[in-house]
């Protein structure tokens, strides 16, 4: 078993998610609770717990991540902007205990959250 949380379980095939990108290094799929028409989670294959644990070594991954919301963003139809968001730990508001980037877009989108 990877980890004991549920994106572990997901990338391991435990339990199902509406997954719309798979490569070597990370997967996505549609949030179970959508805070906007699209919204995504990208999550690492690596177990990262949170951002703050990311070293130097995950650079190459994190820019891959970022792309992949690139390339996603095109495909989801959010030519007119989308925002990113990775929640870390408690104050960040991160309930999965592992890294995963947000995807949200479809609707405008306020500042500050809350
Ligand atoms: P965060 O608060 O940043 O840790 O975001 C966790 C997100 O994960 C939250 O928006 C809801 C989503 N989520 C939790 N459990 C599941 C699940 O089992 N499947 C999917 N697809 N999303 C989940």
């Amino acid at each position: 078993m990877l980890a004991d949380n549920i994106f572990a379980k997901i990338i391991e095939g435990k339990i199902p998610a509406r997954i719309i990108h798979d490569d070597a290094h990370c997967l996505a799929f549609h949030d179970v609770h959508p805070q906007a028409p699209v919204h995504v989670l990208i999550i690492p294959k690596k177990i990262i717990p949170t951002h703050d644990t990311l070293t130097a070594e995950d650079g190459p991954l994190v820019g891959h991540l970022n792309l992949v919301a690139v390339k996603l963003a095109g495909e989801l139809g959010l030519a007119d902007g989308y925002r990113l968001v990775i929640n870390c730990k408690d104050q960040g508001g991160q309930t999965v205990p592992h890294l995963h980037m947000h995807l949200m877009g479809g609707r405008p989108l306020h500042w500050p959250p809350g």
